[in-house]
């Protein structure tokens, strides 16, 4: 029917691209022959290991928003299809966080749980990132920790989570789904690693209590590969700073932070014209990378990584493939015209293999 059209349609251009870019894998035509026997018989195919592992690194490659694609071949990839129990799930999504940290050189790493398949729809992580903030609700009307997870961790509770000394740097557990209802699971502490944010030249003290975790970890994408559905798919690389130092801890919807460092650097916040913002965003920017680079953490900065971006696009073109991308995202969000990927514009094609944003806990 329809449906199957759809799946074979895809699968189809996928194996083609496979096989074209990686002429050792045989015969196009034998392994399309067979794709497409299964799935006029079962309305779905299973992917080979080395397909799997193609299909979630140009997923990597076609992501528009990612600035640091030109890793994209060392992705590793772990093939956990045969897990689709949430407990499972939570118990691999600990050791994703364990191999991807590596100590603090952190790896860029994708854990793939079982597919959608006609029978019955994959597990799902409801938690937006592997590693997330609580947002405890205080009775002021105001929110400890990240107010961007407040909902998460309202699920939390709900599920039974017992919030623990609510600080503003808790980690909430694991939100995982798998045909049951959404269950929680705390992560072990040893598969967490954080990193406290000082600054270099002590601008503001350690009582502070400021830290981020080591690893970004997405597992509320689905990925998709040649009409096939992972609705559990999390995935890392490493930070860039300004991802922590100018927007998590920055935004006004987020920590706020940028009117206590322009406090404690001494700056009149009384009008704007003292750029007090943009001084104090600098400075918690350098104290990111700072605190990364002392705890032996896997870091980028903007500038390196915008470099990098367009080495990737040159790189690519040579090969005969377009990049796309998405200026609004790409442009980090500070200093983006001193950052070459501003001066450009992008094409915005969408490809497939693909990480697709799917309706998480707060969606
Ligand atoms: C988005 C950097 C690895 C897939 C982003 C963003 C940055 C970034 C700065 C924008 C995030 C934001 O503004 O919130 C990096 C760096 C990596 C890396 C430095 C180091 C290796 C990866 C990997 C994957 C990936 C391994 C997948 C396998 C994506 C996707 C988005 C994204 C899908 C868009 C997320 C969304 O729509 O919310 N990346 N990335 N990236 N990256 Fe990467
Ligand atoms: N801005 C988010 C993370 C989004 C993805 N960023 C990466 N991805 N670097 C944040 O937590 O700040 N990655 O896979 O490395």
């Amino acid at each position: 029917r329809g449906e199957r059209a759809g799946v074979w349609r895809r699968a189809e251009e996928f194996l083609r691209l496979f096989h074209q870019e990686e002429p050792s894998a045989g015969s196009v035509v034998r392994r399309l022959g067979m794709v497409e026997a299964q799935v006029a018989a079962t309305g779905t195919y299973r992917h080979t290991a080395q397909e799997l592992a193609f299909g979630a690194r140009v997923a990597w490659r076609n992501s528009n928003r990612c600035i640091g694609r030109l890793y994209w071949r060392s992705l590793q990839v772990r093939d956990l299809r045969h897990v689709r129990d949430a407990a499972g799930i939570a118990e691999e999504c600990a050791n994703h966080l364990r191999i991807a940290t590596n100590g603090g050189r952190v790896r860029p790493l994708i854990s793939v749980f079982a597919p959608d398949t006609p029978e019955r729809p994959g597990p799902l992580i409801r938690s937006d990132q592997l590693v997330r903030y609580a947002g405890h609700r205080d009775p002021g009307g105001g929110v400890i920790g990240d107010p961007r997870n407040a909902v998460l961790t309202d699920l939390a509770l709900r599920l039974g989570w017992t919030a623990g000394r609510r600080t503003p740097f808790d980690v909430l557990p694991l939100i995982v789904e798998d045909g049951g209802g959404p269950r929680v699971f705390p992560l072990p502490p040893d598969a967490v690693l954080e990193v406290p944010i000082d600054h270099p030249d002590r601008v503001w003290s350690k009582r502070w209590g400021l830290r981020w975790h080591a690893v970004p970890a997405v597992s509320d994408m689905c990925l998709e590969i040649g009409g096939i559905r992972y609705p559990a798919a999390p995935f890392n690389g490493w930070y860039m700073g300004t991802e922590i130092g100018a927007r998590n801890l920055a935004d006004t919807d987020r920590y706020d932070l940028l009117p206590r460092v322009a406090d404690s650097l001494g700056l009149d916040t009384g009008t704007e014209r003292s750029l007090w913002r943009d001084r104090a965003l600098v400075e918690l920017n350098r104290a990111v990378l700072h605190s990364f680079d002392r705890a032996g953490v896997t870091i980028t900065d903007h500038h390196s990584e915008s470099r990098r971006f367009l080495q990737h696009l040159a790189r690519e073109e040579r090969k005969g493939r377009g990049v796309s991308a998405d200026w609004s995202w790409i442009v980090p969000p500070m200093s983006g015209a001193a950052t070459p990927v501003f001066h450009r514009t992008y094409d915005t094609t969408e490809r497939s293999p693909a990480f697709v944003r799917q309706g998480g806990a707060a969606g």
